[in-house]
């Protein structure tokens, strides 16, 4: 009796996506996850600045980012709680036009990034510099709505997602590091997920 094809092609388990970092699961939806209740301040009277050790502190209006060359991700989302989102897309401006407009000094090594609610968040200049970063207003071709940190929210795609601050107003130039909220109360530093960098001391 012939064996059956499954025996030599069938897995006991599927294999996983290799878009997946490692402990990740495939999420369909997109939840929202926020420390803070939804501010309500209207895009009409939102500011972006960027500050700190820059040659020039810059800031513009919610008409004035709309000015900027547009620029869109495509790929995937991380959060520390396993889920990620897969073949997802957002649109807004390369954080390297706004950076290059203010003119980082030499000395500038890292970056805050501030929400309208006090939220921070902390990164290496070098890993938000080179096209791996946004401050994003659409997603999937629709108005970011305000759960997801409309009006206006940070992308930070290659780290978990709460390095992506929702409602983002301020990007501080720093010569040195400064743990933001998630990361002063235990979240590791960097937050690579491919090497899963979820705690301090991971
Ligand atoms: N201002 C602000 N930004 C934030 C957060 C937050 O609580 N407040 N949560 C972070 C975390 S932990 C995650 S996983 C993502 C969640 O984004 P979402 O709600 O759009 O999925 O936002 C990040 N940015
Ligand atoms: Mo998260």
């Amino acid at each position: 009796m012939a064996r059956s094809p499954k025996s030599f092609l069938g897995r006991a388990h599927p294999v996983a996506d290799p878009r997946l970092p490692p402990g990740q699961y495939e999420e369909s939806g997109f939840p929202v996850l926020s420390a803070e209740v939804t501010p309500r301040q209207s895009s009409d009277d939102w500011t972006m600045s960027v500050d700190g050790l820059v040659t020039e502190t810059r800031s513009w209006t919610w008409d004035g980012l709309h000015d900027l060359p547009r620029s869109e991700y495509r790929g995937d989302i991380h959060c520390v709680t396993t889920w990620s989102k897969l073949g997802t897309s957002f649109g807004g401006v390369s954080l390297d036009v706004v950076l290059d407009a203010a003119g980082p000094l030499p000395e500038a090594t890292h970056v805050v990034a501030t929400s309208v609610t006090g939220y921070t968040t902390n990164l290496p200049l070098s890993h938000v510099r080179g096209g791996q970063a946004w401050l994003v207003w659409t997603h999937e071709e629709k108005a970011l709505t305000r759960e997801h940190g409309g009006p206006l929210r940070l992308l930070v795609p290659h780290l978990y997602f709460w390095k992506s601050a929702k409602w983002v107003t301020r990007l501080t130039l720093l010569d040195h590091d400064e743990p933001g909220f998630w990361e002063r109360n235990g979240y590791h530093d960097l937050g690579d997920p491919w090497r899963e960098q979820r705690y301090q001391g991971d």
